[in-house]
């Protein structure tokens, strides 16, 4: 049984009635989705067509996942993608009967979304578990920040309605272990009493934790293992506070016949030496440079985000990112901007 705060009974009356008239559902998260932002989706997606009977459900998100994800997006029937194809995006958004946002706290991470969203006339709810959730645009919001991912707030919230893990479809069980599973990036972080009786839970209800494992994390290219050894080899450096960073650029990337989504679980490698207490992975892209920022507990991730990378998210994983050239001149600026941050931020 989960103690969830933000689940109460009002909010869940409130929920089924918002969902019953519906009968096309956009289920829509952030921009490059990670595993937690479509398994989310997936999960939703399942309940809502399998559960509670018979919705037309769309999943909508701003870019394609990443091939590495693509056992999670396989469970999703109906998915459009915004980058690819705004128009039809946009529709789908604007005539739901119901929209659903999953693993965001403020709607510009839907970015090529957001206008079709903010205009959407249906009732739009938001489950989230990063803190300061915008809630102005929405009608109900679910929004905890002492659960592992979206994924456990939904695993949660849909338990609660159908009386327990054996009742969820079987892909939506499957998406939700998904979710979690890279969230807490396989248990290492973000794991509360609540993740572990859901971990047990689905389990016990059948999902294959074997064939999740195999399927999120060890079956790469090979390639990127091999770009993981240049990365680390000649790429990552370490400041004397303590702090490692590492820049894939394109010039890279063109080498290793780099695939989106590849680099996923880079950011955490540095952590595992001693004297790192903060991990930063900036990649390069057409007008700007991604960051990805993890730190040990005691170190706040979050802070080099906000002050320096226009971003935020959790205490210890937090993202953002440099445009180009409005906050740097370009890749070669990198190196003086990032140990500056550093030096500010844990100097
Ligand atoms: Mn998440």
């Amino acid at each position: 049984m989960t103690k969830a705060v933000c689940i109460t009974d009002e909010k869940l009356a409130s929920l089924k009635g918002l969902i019953d008239p519906a009968e096309n559902i956009a289920v829509i998260s952030h921009m490059n989705p990670d595993g937690d932002a479509v398994g989310a989706c997936a999960a939703m997606s399942s309940f809502l067509r399998e559960y509670l009977g018979k919705k037309d459900v769309t999943v909508v998100l701003p870019d394609a996942p990443g091939e590495p994800l693509s056992f999670v997006t396989s469970l999703i029937p109906k998915l459009m993608v915004g980058r690819r194809d705004p128009e039809a995006a946009a529709k789908a958004i604007e005539s739901a009967g119901a929209v659903f946002v999953v693993d965001l706290n403020r709607l510009e991470r839907t970015s090529v979304l957001e206008q079709a969203v903010r205009l959407a006339a249906a009732p739009k709810v938001l489950i989230d578990h990063h803190p300061g959730p915008e809630e102005e645009p929405f009608s109900l919001v679910f929004s905890e920040v002492n659960v592992s991912s979206a994924c456990e707030l939904i695993y949660h919230i849909l338990t609660r309605i159908c009386g327990g893990a054996a009742k969820l479809p079987a892909d939506c069980a499957t998406a939700l272990m998904c979710g979690m599973t890279t969230d807490t990036n396989n248990f290492a972080n973000s794991v509360f009493p609540s993740t572990l009786r859901m971990a047990s839970e689905l389990l016990e209800a059948g999902v294959d934790r074997d064939a999740i494992v195999l399927n999120l994390f060890n079956s790469y290219r090979t390639n990127r293992i091999r770009l993981m050894g240049h990365m680390l080899d000649k790429c990552l450096r370490i400041t004397p506070e303590g702090a490692a960073w590492m820049l894939l650029t394109k010039e890279i990337k063109q080498m290793f016949d780099f695939h989106d989504g590849e680099s996923e679980g880079f950011v955490n490698i540095p952590l595992a030496s001693k004297e790192i207490r903060l991990s930063i992975l900036l990649t390069e892209e057409d007008d700007r440079i991604r960051v990805s920022v993890r730190s040990k507990k005691g170190t706040s991730a979050r802070e080099i985000a906000g002050r320096f990378f226009n971003g935020g998210g959790h205490e210890n994983a937090s993202g953002g990112r440099l445009m180009i050239p409005a906050d740097i001149p370009g890749v070669s600026a990198v190196e003086a901007y990032v140990e500056n941050a550093i030096k500010q931020c844990l100097g």
